[in-house]
């Protein structure tokens, strides 16, 4: 990309969609990283000469913007204290903790908001520099709730979208922070600001209305003499790509290889997971546990196979989340395994998508339990790929995905007897019941793809808006 190319399409978010690596001569090159977001914009990007503006991920970096896969990415650096303060501080032990219940103490500390303030500017700046007249801005999450405000003031010309992938917290929780207003005049810098669900967007329009003190109807804020929208665009998966998987010879082997490794029990229960608090990994484990020590399954009736990705390992709570499940681990496979079975197969490492597929056809039963989370993808990942329309999904009533995911098994996973309840149904349930439940999963995951989520969300910042009522006519000033 030359330094004076400008873009009409340009994604703002924390991390770059690419990853470094380094083949077996030292020499380093960049591999596209996996999710569905990337796949999701990068046919976006290709098509409109797009650029991506974000974090490489290590810190103190100071690159060039390059070109990768016909994408044009410009790095932000970091240094050591930026990503201690703005990324493993306030995003992640304020911000997130925050928006997610406060199931654990989210920490306000004024030197980590100093370090939001910095390195959003920065996110900013770059991208007001990359932007070409007119040009459409997606900024992505909360690592970056500041920059649509600080963008439109660089760049007014711009059309600025806002899509935040976890929930967005009532005003009992929300009004804890003592940079809330901030907050929100940050994100009312766009023209549309995106949630996982309506729920999440109501509660930001509230919010704008309480304690910023503007106009606001349905979803819609009026701030001066715009109006910026607020709605629902659930995320979703690349459905295409785990078809794709789950039709190759070698996934479906190895799905068989698992069940046979894994001793051939009667159900397989799995979770996959980034080790997180609100996962809710240990409310499932104990639940599973439970069972056993009740008599209600022994040895050999069942397996749990737990995935948990290692993640923010820096962070203390984090830290202290890892030593917790493992111990309860150990113990309950101490307590209730026989030698050679282990009750729970516990595994903190990372796969590859083919793995996952075929984790996914081996598993009976899919446990997704978080206390609180944006959307889930695992969810509809799982569903995705089971095209033979068997097995069973457990799904906590408070991941966004029980919106769409209403035949999946809901439980309550504070809720541990409910839990160990639900557990035993879903293990029970009839080929014709699993049937039933997974046919109208796999329609609503099939429709509302990952494209379809991309496509929505630009139809609604670029296109005309018409709204119900011409505005000033809908929002009374003054
Ligand atoms: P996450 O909290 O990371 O995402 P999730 O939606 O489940 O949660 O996405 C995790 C992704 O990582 C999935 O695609 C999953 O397959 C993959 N993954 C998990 N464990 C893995 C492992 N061991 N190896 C390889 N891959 C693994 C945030 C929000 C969610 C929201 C998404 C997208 O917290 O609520 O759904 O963003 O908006």
């Amino acid at each position: 990309m030359g330094a004076s190319t400008k873009s009409e399409f340009v994604v703002v978010a924390n991390r770059l969609p690419v990853d470094r690596a380094v083949d077996e001569d030292g020499e380093a090159s960049w591999r596209r990283s996996p999710g569905g977001l990337v796949t999701a914009i990068v046919p976006v990007m290709q098509r409109r000469a797009g650029a991506w503006v974000g974090w490489v991920g290590a810190p103190d970096e100071d690159l060039e913007p390059f070109t990768t896969e016909g994408m044009d990415l410009v790095p932000i650096r970091l240094s050591a204290q930026d990503v201690e303060r703005y990324y493993e501080g306030f995003s992640n032990a304020t911000l997130w903790p925050l928006y997610h219940d406060v199931i654990v103490p989210p920490v306000y500390k004024r030197t980590l908001w100093e370090a939001y303030v910095r390195v959003n500017r920065r996110f900013a700046e770059a991208a007001a520099e990359v932007a070409a007249e007119g040009a459409v801005v997606w900024v992505q999450d909360y690592q970056l709730q500041l920059v649509p405000k600080m963008l439109r003031e660089l760049r007014p010309d711009l059309r600025i979208g806002f899509f935040l992938h976890i929930p967005f917290p009532p005003m009992e929780l929300f009004a804890q922070l003592p940079w809330r207003t901030q907050i929100l005049e940050g994100l009312l810098g766009a023209d549309l600001v995106g949630f996982q669900s309506a729920d999440a967007a109501a509660n930001f329009v509230r919010l704008c209305r309480r304690l910023v003190g503007v106009k606001t109807q349905r979803g819609e804020v009026l701030v001066e003499d715009r109006i910026v929208r607020a709605e629902a665009f659930p995320i979703s998966v690349d459905v295409k790509e785990l078809i794709d998987l789950i039709g190759r010879p070698d996934v479906r082997q190895r799905a068989a290889q698992i069940r046979e490794d894994l001793g051939n029990p009667a159900t397989i229960l799995l979770g996959v997971d980034r080790l997180d608090y609100t996962k809710g990994i240990s409310q499932r484990l104990q639940a599973f546990s439970e069972l056993f020590r009740d008599g209600m399954l022994k040895s050999g009736d069942a397996v749990f196979v737990q995935i948990a990705t290692p993640s923010r390992e820096r962070v203390e709570q984090y830290r202290i989340l890892r030593d917790d499940i493992e111990l309860q681990v150990g113990r309950a496979n101490g307590m209730y395994s026989e030698l050679g079975a282990p009750l729970i197969n516990y595994l903190h490492t990372s796969y590859t998508r083919d793995e996952l597929a075929a984790l996914f056809l081996a598993a009976d039963v899919m446990v997704v339990t978080p206390l609180r989370d944006g959307m889930n993808l695992v969810a509809k990942e799982y569903v995705a790929c089971r095209a033979d329309l068997r097995g069973s999904l457990l799904l906590s009533e408070f991941a966004g995905a029980a919106e769409e995911l209403k035949r999946a098994f809901l439980v309550n996973p504070y809720d541990i007897d409910g839990m160990k309840q639900m557990m035993l149904r879903a293990m029970q349930a009839d080929p014709a019941d699993q049937n039933r439940r997974m046919r109208s999963l796999r329609k609503r995951v099939i429709e509302h793809d990952v494209d379809r989520w991309a496509r929505d969300f630009l139809q609604a910042l670029e296109g005309p808006y018409a709204p119900e009522r011409p505005a000033d006519e809908a929002v009374p000033t003054g």
